[in-house]
């Protein structure tokens, strides 16, 4: 039985206020709070074994090095990938993206295709404009409905034998749509063209199994999932990991290195040059932990529950427009109310002691279809409520009479 008050206590920033109010917070889809075991987890590693990896015979290095190779076994089984070396820790979902795009420069030549979706964060979109800028590759767009969701007929017609990456987020974070990843990968697979999905939005909500996916690359970050910022997973095929060149030269990702000729390391080091967010990469490990303790399932049943219930009262407010209601989402409201700028409502609802994101969400693309500068999107949690929920419709309804 799913226990919300139970979970709260885990996350200590809950319980502080934000101008003398108590803190709502609902911008979980730009970053997750963190649980005590995170932290204590982050604290453990540079009270007792702070220490490079992979380098040092001493103590402190194997204990530092053995954890963050047990967090990557974690985080291969949490993403059911076949082989620990297909996953390669990064600094987030940007520096995975950017690692692919990078390497397909090597592989493209002018005229090739690739295809991106029109519900893509900048970080799916500008690494790929500017490989196309490198090689003369052409940027292909599926577009979208008014709904929020993929135009999926004219992703097919698009598909051709030219077409040799296609990139995808697995859900929008502007919008929530979950996207038909299914359906995208075995598609591209069938002209032989590779598929990155960006499951930065998705993996707080939902546990991918990137085998059954049969997909190529995967990436997303530890914070969006009660993980510390500044790392994430790149899980990447062998074959494709092995054909791609390392994205960056440096320490730990060589075999020998002369002035005539340096050879590369072995997998995931090959994609792992310098020194890695060690303590980042371990916490990683225990917030993919905290979060099956408290099981995706369970997380995606009261989150609904949570949207829905936010979706109904919301839209009981005169004027609220919410964008892309479609029954395929994760827990996340973009709307507007009137034509009140989101940041007025946004500052308002601070004031109030509630934390949503206003703008274009990194989304340009999307606010342009929808002929709007931004929105205000409130995105929840498992540890969030309906009393938090409450707050919020209460806290537009004050902040649309004071600005209207
Ligand atoms: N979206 C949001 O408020 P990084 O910054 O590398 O951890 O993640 C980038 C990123 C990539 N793809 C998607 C779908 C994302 O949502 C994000 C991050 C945050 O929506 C911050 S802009």
């Amino acid at each position: 039985m799913f226990n919300v008050d139970k979970i709260r206590e885990d996350f200590p920033i809950l319980k502080r206020t934000v101008h003398g109010k108590s803190l709502v917070y609902f911008d979980n889809a730009a970053t997750s709070q963190t649980p005590q075991v995170v932290i204590d987890t982050i604290v453990d590693y540079y009270s007792n074994y702070n220490a490079n990896i992979h380098r040092g015979v001493h103590t402190l290095s194997q204990e530092a090095t053995d954890k963050y190779e047990e967090a990557r076994i974690k985080i291969q089984k949490h993403f059911n990938a076949e082989k620990a070396y297909e996953i390669i820790l990064t600094s987030g979902t940007t520096h995975g993206i950017n690692m692919i795009a990078s390497g397909f420069a090597s592989l493209l030549k002018t005229g090739d295709e690739i295809i991106v979706s029109a519900l893509e964060h900048h970080s799916n979109i500008v690494p790929w404009q500017m490989l196309c800028e490198k090689t003369g590759a052409i940027l292909k767009v599926i577009p979208m409905d008014e709904d929020g969701t993929l135009r999926m007929d004219i992703y097919h017609e698009l598909l051709t034998n030219k077409t040799k990456i296609v990139f995808c987020n697995h859900v929008s974070n502007a919008l929530g749509t979950i996207n038909p990843i299914e359906e995208i990968i075995h598609a591209a697979h069938k002209f032989g063209a590779a598929v990155l999905i960006d499951g930065a939005q998705a993996t707080p909500h939902i546990k991918p199994d990137v085998q059954e996916l049969d997909v190529d690359f995967y990436v997303a970050s530890a914070h969006k999932l009660c993980g510390p910022t500044g790392v994430g997973v790149l899980y990447g095929k062998e074959e494709w990991l092995q054909k791609l060149p390392p994205y960056q030269g440096g320490g730990e990702m060589i075999e020998t290195v002369t002035f005539d000729k340096t050879t590369y390391a072995g997998l995931p080091h090959k994609f792992e040059a310098g020194t890695p967010n060690i303590c980042g990469g371990i916490a990683f490990g225990a917030a993919i932990d905290y979060m099956n303790s408290v099981g995706f399932e369970t997380i995606a049943s009261y989150e609904n529950e949570l949207l829905e219930y936010a979706t109904s009262k919301l839209l009981n407010i005169e004027g609220l427009k919410i964008y892309a209601n479609n029954k395929c989402k994760t827990a996340v409201i973009s709307f507007n109310v009137n034509d009140i700028h989101p940041y007025d409502i946004g500052s308002i609802l601070d004031k109030l002691g509630i934390a949503v994101r206003t703008g274009h969400h990194c989304a340009q693309p999307i606010m342009d279809f929808y002929k709007i500068p931004g929105t205000i999107r409130a995105s929840f949690s498992f540890y969030n409520t309906k009393e938090e929920i409450d707050v919020l419709v209460a806290g537009v309804k004050r902040a649309t009479m004071m600005l209207s």
